[in-house]
């Protein structure tokens, strides 16, 4: 497996979040989730994938818009999925049935090399190597943390690039006064 750059021995603890969302305005629900990551204290966005227009896998309804970011924080996992789910919350997410259509989903994939077993958190994310909606984005941000043989085990799922680079920065943008 290829080595991370020189920057990931920086301070804090690198971890790679997916985003999600298959009702509401996707787009710009990520790109605020993305903005409310950085301002969650001791936390900071260190890189973000393009976005990806996903057939939902195990779930049904509109197709998905899905991303991997990486942050680095000096919080605690716990803390960190609590301040990832008031985001959520504040972006309207409702939890009627497992894998329900979502306005917002955050979730942790990866946690450095750690291994995380709590009752509210499980890290890896123990699906993320099934789904090609968190490898191919986390294989731009992270590539030493994804292999070609699990890229090739996801290849059949429906997964298209929408946006390359830096689309959050256009959605994050304040709409024009009228
Ligand atoms: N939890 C445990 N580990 C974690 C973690 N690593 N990150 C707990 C976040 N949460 C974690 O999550 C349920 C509970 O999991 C939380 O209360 C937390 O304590 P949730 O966000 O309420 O529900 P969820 O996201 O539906 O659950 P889960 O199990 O993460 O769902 P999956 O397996 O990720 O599936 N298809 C496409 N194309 N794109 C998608 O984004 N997402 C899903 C959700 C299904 N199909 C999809 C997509
Ligand atoms: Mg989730």
């Amino acid at each position: 497996m290829a080595q991370p750059p020189v920057a990931m021995t920086e301070a804090g603890r690198w971890v790679a979040i997916g985003l999600g969302a298959n009702l509401g305005d996707r787009g710009r629900a990520l790109a605020m989730a993305l903005l409310a990551m950085d301002a969650l204290p001791g936390t900071r966005l260190v890189a973000v994938s393009s976005l990806y227009s996903t057939a939902p896998v195990d779930s049904s309804g509109p197709d998905y818009l899905n991303a991997v970011a990486a942050v680095r924080t000096t919080l605690a996992p716990l803390a960190l999925l609590d301040a990832l789910q008031a985001i959520e919350l504040a972006a309207g997410r409702e939890r009627p049935y497992r894998n329900a259509p979502r306005t917002l989903d955050l979730d942790i994939e990866l946690w450095e090399d750690e291994c995380i077993r709590l009752p509210r958190l499980c890290v890896p994310h123990p699906r993320m190597h099934e789904r090609a909606f968190v490898l191919v984005p986390l294989a731009e941000i992270a590539p030493w943390r994804v292999t070609l043989a699990q890229l090739q085990a996801v290849a059949g799922q429906g997964i298209r690039m929408a946006e390359g680079a830096g689309w959050h920065l256009q959605l994050q943008a304040p709409a024009p006064a009228a």
